[in-house]
């Protein structure tokens, strides 16, 4: 492949995700070329990277896509050797905390081995080419576990999901290859960020979506899980921006990223059903233990000093905000 001089290049894993979409509208409009990887599937699963799609017959373009998959080294090999990136964010993983524990291996092999295969691949590459390539891991809060709160860069790592010893092993990781090999690799450890293309079974989407529902007509009833968990929510594109300013520095390290602000998902619901103009939430809302975590996270609440000290970043956008951005855009949606 030929380096266009002058811009950079970026390789995303998880492009089609929340993050990976927003992540490649930045890097975008900051001049990058952005290389995604995505996997084949028997549907469309673009629907959150159609309005960055180039035509492939367009010589200029800027976004180019590739086949692969986190538990297939040698695609990722390939594909690191053909683009010869810049940077490589590692959003790509079997995110969900509650699926990973009716599939703890396959969670482990994407969410934790599928960051080893890229260290291992870059190791290489920068061995046999003498480029630099840095290296962007997508930890998570959810790594705490249930370490006491607020959590920073210093809080002992305690999960309480297959996810959360996945996402532990690949922050390892990281930090391994970073003190052994040298390479620029860093950890963003990011708190619960959400957004109007948030996955709709994660518990915010849920329910913004279910009371679109409600208020359609369309049903009766939302029924959720723990509603006595408190997470500590932001907006994705900033914590996007976040990411993209750790790799800027001129030494790798690790950050955490979140509001410092924690609420319950009972809270989440109050609210969300309030902007919607429903105010008897308790009238729709059922529990259903089918939806309780076999161990639970109760309490996250970010530190974020280091990364406002540091990567100068501040999250913006305030929980009614928040609320409100994913509640009117599932109603808009849904009239749509
Ligand atoms: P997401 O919406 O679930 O996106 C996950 C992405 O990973 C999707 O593009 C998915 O592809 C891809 N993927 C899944 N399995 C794969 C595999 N075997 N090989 C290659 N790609 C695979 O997650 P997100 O919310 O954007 O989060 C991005 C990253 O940050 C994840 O690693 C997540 O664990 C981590 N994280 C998220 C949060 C949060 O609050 N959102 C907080 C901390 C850390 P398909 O579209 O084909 O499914
Ligand atoms: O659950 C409770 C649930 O699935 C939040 C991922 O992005 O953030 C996310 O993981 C809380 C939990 O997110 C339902 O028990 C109640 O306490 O939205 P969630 P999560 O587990 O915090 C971290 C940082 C990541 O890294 C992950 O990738 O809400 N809850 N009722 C429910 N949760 C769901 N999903 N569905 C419910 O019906």
């Amino acid at each position: 492949m030929t380096k266009t001089p002058n811009l950079k290049i970026a390789l995303i894993t998880g492009l089609t995700g929340q993050d990976g979409s927003y992540l490649a509208e930045i890097l975008l409009k900051k001049g990058y070329v952005v290389h995604g990887i995505i996997r084949r599937a028997s549907t469309f699963n673009t629907a959150r990277i159609n309005h960055l799609y180039q035509d492939p017959h367009n010589r200029n373009r800027k976004l180019f896509l590739h086949y692969g998959d986190l538990a297939d080294a040698g695609t990722i090999r390939k594909i690191i050797y053909k683009v010869k990136p810049d940077e490589i964010y590692n959003l790509g993983a079997q995110s969900h905390v509650k699926v990973s524990f009716e599939i703890p291996e396959y969670t482990m092999d994407i969410t934790g081995n599928g960051a080893l295969r890229i260290l291992e691949a870059i190791r290489d590459f920068q061995n046999e080419t003498k480029k630099k390539v840095k290296f962007y891991q997508a930890s998570s809060s959810e790594m705490f576990g249930s370490a006491p709160p607020p959590q920073n860069e210093n809080t002992p790592l305690v999960p309480q999901s297959p996810y959360g010893a996945a996402k532990v092993f690949a922050c390892n990781m990281t930090k391994l290859y970073r003190e052994a090999y040298g390479i620029f690799a860093v950890n963003g450890i990011l708190f619960n960020h959400e957004s109007e293309r948030r996955g709709e079974t994660f518990v915010t989407r849920k329910i913004t979506r279910g009371i679109a529902r409600i208020k359609a007509g369309l049903d009766k009833k939302l029924y959720l899980g723990n509603l006595d968990a408190k997470r500590d929510w932001g907006y994705a594109p900033e914590y996007m921006e976040a990411a993209w300013l750790m790799m800027q520095k001129p030494k790798p390290n690790d950050y955490v990223i979140g509001t410092g602000e924690t609420h319950t998902v009972r809270e989440f619901v109050e609210l969300a059903f309030k902007e919607a103009g429903l105010s008897n939430w308790k009238k729709y809302v059922e529990t259903d233990p089918r939806y309780y975590r076999p161990a639970e996270v109760n309490i996250l609440i970010a530190d974020t000093r280091k990364a406002k000290k540091i990567l100068k970043w501040h999250p913006k956008t305030k929980f009614k905000n928040l609320v409100k951005i994913m509640v009117w855009n599932d109603i808009n949606e849904l009239k749509k």
